[in-house]
């Protein structure tokens, strides 16, 4: 038989494994993200990074709920020209790099996408889906023909793969997929977090300041994994899978559903670091025991009738 490999091709992204942070998640910082990248992920994904520094909402900006946690960060961040010396620091260590980024306007994207191009980043994750900040900021991929225009400026100006990051609070996330593949995305990732809320009964108030927060963890993954099933059928280019991955269990039922790759989250906080590591062993133990010789053999075989 032959050698058992977890290695993935991603629209000519090669990585050494399917499992990545998700964004957001420990990529504040080169040496956060090294750790995961030396902790085990196939590659490292930045916090969404925007053309202005921005603070992000007030505390409290994340709370524990059942099943997972609900955030409302509110896209804090330091600025793409920032970030340019961290992925430069990154890409000298060997890591790959997937830059997050998003903007307000068509205009903003494309500018961001040419600094984050220009930094050495690997690809790019269009982030069409922050479910925290006001509609023309967050929520363009509610709207298909604003997200296939965003797309096609941003594929115009950097040469590098886009991979648009879909929301599930959306009617129909198929026809929101097909806009991001006519608009020339390389791969889609499905999916960011689920709008949600919570109220402490004694204050009688919200938790978040925000009022309303992105819901991930274990209970939101029936819901990622429905919408990775979906978008896999409507659309002829990879899936990233992401929504209460934690364990390589977790991470195969989303490649048996049409995901090519995986990313992790809220798992770091039960789990640790160490839980990128742990997956990969989890996906590798299954491919033995299930007589698979790569991750690819696995990709969407819960689709075939
Ligand atoms: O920063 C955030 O509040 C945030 C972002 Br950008 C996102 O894409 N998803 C999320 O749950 N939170």
């Amino acid at each position: 038989m032959s050698k058992l490999s977890l290695a993935v091709d991603i629209a000519g992204l090669k990585l050494r494994n399917p499992v990545m942070n998700a964004a957001g998640v420990l990529g504040m910082t080169p040496l956060l993200l090294k750790h995961v990248y030396d902790s085990g992920a196939g590659a490292v994904i930045t916090k969404s990074l925007g053309p202005h520094p921005r603070a992000g909402h007030p505390n409290p900006t994340l709370v524990r709920v059942e099943g997972g946690a609900l955030n409302a960060m509110g896209l804090p961040n330091p600025g793409a020209e920032y970030f340019v010396d961290e992925i430069k620091e990154l890409k000298k260590m060997g890591v790959p790099v997937i830059a997050s980024f998003f903007g307000g306007s068509v205009q903003e994207f494309v500018d961001v996408a040419y600094i984050l191009t220009k930094a050495g980043a690997d690809a790019l994750e269009l982030n069409a889906s922050c479910p925290n900040v006001a509609e023309e900021m967050g929520m363009l991929a509610a709207d298909a023909s604003s997200l296939e225009k965003v797309t096609v400026a941003v594929k115009d100006e950097t040469s590098l793969p886009v991979f648009v990051k879909l929301s599930p609070n959306v009617t129909n996330i198929k026809i929101i997929a097909k806009a991001a593949e006519w608009g020339g995305a390389d791969a889609i990732t499905a999916v960011n977090t689920l709008k949600a809320m919570s109220i402490d009964i004694n204050f009688k108030r919200p938790i978040l300041a925000n009022t309303t927060g992105g819901m991930s963890g274990p209970a939101v993954k029936p819901v990622a994994l429905r919408c990775v099933w979906e978008v896999a059928q409507a659309v002829d280019i990879p899936v990233i899978g992401s929504g209460g991955v934690t364990t390589g269990g977790d991470a195969i039922e989303f490649m048996l559903a049409g995901a090519s790759a995986v990313e992790v989250g809220t798992a770091v906080m039960t789990h640790g670091v160490e839980v990128y590591g742990q997956i990969n062993d989890g996906i590798r133990e299954y491919l033995k025991e299930n007589g698979f010789s790569s991750v690819k053999e696995v990709v969407g075989l819960a689709q075939d009738s």
